[in-house]
């Protein structure tokens, strides 16, 4: 069957529909549920994916192109069908075909459960990269874990945040396959026995007493736009090895073999739902060495079947660790050259630091992951074995470098204070080290990792996130994708540089006017949504003001809510204010133990249900929270936004992706000189844009110089210390004073926190107040307002990760682009 909309067949497409729904449920196409549908629908389309998929493949291996391995614990990909069939250009014929069947395609992409394999940034980039790579004609492989539960599910009850599991498999996964001929073998723990061979002389290791685990990869496709590429995402489920047989129950051992199966099992049970805040758990430590030793004993095979020196990996591989998870890729890389490939340790450290390069997430001591010794070793003795050797002599050079200075020895070990500090490990032996926006990448060189950039220089890069437009615009909002494309064709799909020939148009009234009817279309249809999963009626005429994102207080929601009881108190207090009604959006997810966290929803809505229900006030303010915020209700989210808050606490954010969302989406940002903001502004004019609050500088400064006292701001600002003490008076919590103690706490009391406000609530209050009346006078002004909206999405081309791609291949992984061409 032919699908691209160049050849689509709509009545073949149809009955593959209908045999679908037969073959797999034994019912006619009228009586299936929309679930069903689904299912015969996405069957129906990965069909058409296999046969790109196998062609892609062959000519990959035919051209014997480079490939990058991008290795990352988390890929947020959301729903596939919906998009592809957009990257597959069949979108729209297929939802035709499905009306003419009664089917209506939007219920359909309903029925999917988001492939929600990440928390939040990380992962979502890692999901952007791939639809880029393959949209580029890139030979890639995402490599990573199927977790049986993905992100938890949010509930939201009596206004605090329940956690649910995530059963997403539990329908089956129509676009997985199941490789069960390239399964590995991996294994844990045990004693490392070394003896000396009789031939070579040389060292030979063997690990005893290990405990192991079968690996079994299932492939997503990953489909490039309008171009037949097809990669692949591999991820990894784990198996007893021990095979749960008869043979054991008859030698009375099932139960033995029950236990390991569940403990083979339990490593891909769940996702960590930590966003920037490690924990040290082991179970984690085995997640990663588990995908890891996998991924590299499967990229060997494949790279060895057609070639026979693995001294010449790096030629053909190139191995990104997406932040420090993956990173005992170095290690285990180095282990499987020497032990299992027989390289001498020089000629294997070469291979290895020609083959991987790491990027950098954070800057947040708290997210840097660093194992105690003694847990290292005991789950990984062999590899902490090379892990000491590295840092041997690694140690050594520092002392050749800098003699006399041990002080440098101590910062830049990656054993230290019997902890593994996998960032140094990353640094030391990746050949690229790279920060995700410009002014993350200057801290880096400047603070965090100064040593190592002072040390290897040409290391050290900047490569600015992006997002695909495939997913956030054309997918997330059809009615802005066709208007762009009606004005200016559709080169942007794959180009979106185009999109700077809309500035021409900011000067149209029609255009404008258009502009702004289409996002108020897109309002209707959020509004529709909240009506329906909130009860609360908002009128789409309002500010709809959007904060969304991961919950952390560096991120600073704590703000946002503030600042509205302070509207509210406004409000309340002068009724005869003119006021521009405002509609505040919430979607955030609190990792479960994270209390100040899961503080801040719950003040959230509880602000919401009394501003909510207060006739007084005439409906000027509402407060909405988004349950289960992920990446199918985001695009709805994006699509209808105007105001796109980006509010932490400068020098925090490392870039921000969901920033560059909004902006496509025509809303311009509120917000601090932080992460990518930075580079938004640069793009759209800071008379395009609302920033506020303390320069990364000066938050550096402070927190140099021991911070600063929120306490004289609290004592000085009577309109601000109302509010916090609205925290503590019982105004939002049914009179009860403890509530929301925790909070009220890590804005003033230093005894509870290391430092009073540590996220500069407090000192930024005034600047973030000034900066949201702007919001409101320039939406007043319809004018202004339309030019603001829509120079912010002509002036996003340069946040498509298409570009960001193209930077990674250019700069560290070197790969040439493969075309596929049209076998049909
Ligand atoms: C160690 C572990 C618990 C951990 C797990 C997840 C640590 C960090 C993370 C996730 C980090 C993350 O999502 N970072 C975000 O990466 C985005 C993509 O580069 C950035 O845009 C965003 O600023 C950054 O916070």
């Amino acid at each position: 069957m032919l699908m691209y909309s160049d050849s689509f067949e709509k009545e073949t497409f149809k009955e593959t529909v209908k045999d679908n729904v037969k073959a797999l449920f034994r019912k006619q196409i009228e009586e299936a549920t929309p679930q069903q549908i689904f299912q015969a629908v996405s069957y129906a389309v990965k069909e058409i994916i296999i046969d790109d998929w196998l062609t892609t493949q062959a000519e990959y291996r035919k051209k014997d192109a480079k490939t990058v391995y991008y290795m990352s614990m988390e890929f947020l990909m959301g729903r596939a069908l919906g998009n592809n069939l957009i990257n597959m250009t069949a979108y729209k014929e297929v939802r035709e075909a499905l009306e003419e069947m009664n089917i209506d395609l939007n219920v359909i992409e309903d029925q999917e459960p988001d492939a929600a394999l990440g928390n939040g940034g990380l992962g979502r980039l890692a999901a952007c990269f791939l639809d880029s790579l393959a949209t580029l004609n890139y030979p890639a492989y995402g490599c990573g874990i199927r977790y049986r539960y993905g992100m938890f599910k949010q509930k939201i009850e009596n206004g605090y945040q329940v956690e649910t599991p995530d059963d997403w498999l539990k329908e089956g996964n129509p676009f997985e396959l199941r490789r069960e001929e390239y399964a590995k073998e991996v294994r844990f723990g045990g004693t490392i026995r070394f003896e000396k061979d009789p031939e070579t002389g040389k060292d030979t290791f063997i690990q005893e007493n290990y405990e192991s685990v079968r690996a079994v990869p299932y492939d997503m496709p990953i489909v490039g736009y309008g171009n037949h590429v097809v990669n692949t995402l591999r991820i990894w489920d784990a198996e007893a090895i021990t095979n749960f047989s008869l043979d054991s129950f008859d030698r009375g051992d099932y139960h033995k073999a029950v236990e390991q199966e569940n403990l083979a099992k339990r490593i891909v049970d769940v996702l960590y739902p930590n966003d920037n805040h490690y924990a040290g758990k082991e179970l984690r430590l085995k997640q990663q060495y588990f995908f890891i030793s996998a991924s590299l004993q499967a990229l060997i095979a494949k790279y060895k079947k057609h070639h026979d020196d693995i001294r010449k990996l790096y030629e053909k591989v190139a191995i990104q660790m997406n932040d420090t998870h993956p990173t005992v890729a170095v290690p285990e890389l180095m282990r499987l050259l020497i032990d299992v490939e027989g390289l001498d340790w020089e000629e294997a450290w070469e291979v290895t630091t020609k083959t991987c390069a790491y990027t950098n997430h954070t800057i947040m001591a708290e997210a840097l992951e660093k194992w105690p010794m003694d847990l290292f070793s005991r789950l990984l003795p062999r590899i902490f074995q090379i892990v000491q050797e590295i840092d041997r002599r690694f140690i050594s050079e520092i002392r050749a470098k800098y003699p006399g200075q041990e002080e440098k020895v101590e910062k830049m070990s990656i054993l230290w204070g019997g902890q593994v500090r996998m960032a140094h490990m990353a640094i030391i032996a990746g050949y690229s080290v790279n920060g995700v926006a410009r002014l993350h990448t200057e801290i880096l060189k400047g603070q965090e990792l100064k040593d190592f950039y002072e040390m290897m220089p040409e290391k050290f890069n900047n490569k600015t996130n992006g997002i695909t437009q495939r997913r956030f615009l054309l997918h997330g909002n059809p009615l802005l994708a066709d208007w762009v494309t009606g004005r200016i064709g559709d080169g942007w799909i794959t180009d979106l540089s185009k999109l700077e020939n809309l500035k021409v148009l900011v000067n149209d009234e029609q255009a404008r006017r258009e502009f702004m009817q289409i996002k108020y279309k897109n309002k209707v249809r959020l509004a529709k949504y909240i009506k329906e999963h909130n009860g609360i009626n908002v009128d789409p005429r309002s500010i709809f003001d959007v904060q969304v994102k991961r919950l952390h207080e560096y991120k600073r929601q704590l703000l946002n809510i503030l600042h509205i009881m302070y509207l509210y108190n406004q409000i309340k207090e002068h009724p005869e204010m003119s006021f521009y009604p405002r509609t505040f959006i919430f979607g955030a997810k609190a990792a479960a133990g994270y209390l100040r966290a899961k503080e801040t929803i719950k003040l959230i809505n509880s602000v919401a249900d009394v501003v909510n229900n207060d006739r007084s006030i005439n409906g000027k303010l509402k407060i909405v929270f988004i349950e289960d915020y992920r990446v199918s209700n985001a695009e709805l989210l994006f699509a209808a936004a105007d105001v796109s808050e980006q509010i932490s606490t400068a020098s925090k954010e490392a870039s921000g992706t969901g920033n560059m969302k909004f902006m496509l989406n025509g809303a311009p940002t509120l917000g601090t000189m932080d992460g990518a903001n930075v580079e938004i502004v640069e793009e759209v004019g800071a008379e395009n844009a609302f920033i506020f609050g303390l320069s990364s500088q000066e938050v550096i400064n402070y927190e140099n110089n021991g911070g600063y006292n929120p306490v004289d701001i609290y004592f000085n600002d009577w309109e601000l210390k109302r509010v916090i003490d609205q925290l503590m008076d019982g105004t939002y919590s049914g009179g009860d004073h403890n509530m929301y103690r925790n909070l009220y706490n890590s804005l003033l009391n230093t005894q509870c926190t290391d430092r009073a406000d540590t996220y500069f609530i407090l000192k930024d209050f005034r600047s973030y107040v000034e900066a949201q009346k702007k919001v409101e006078a320039a939406y007043r002004d319809e004018n202004r307002w339309s030019k603001i909206a829509m120079m912010n999405t002509a002036c996003s081309g340069k946040f498509t990760s298409d570009r960001t791609i193209e930077e990674y291949v250019k700069d560290i992984w070197k790969l040439e682009k493969v075309g596929v061409s049209l076998v049909q």
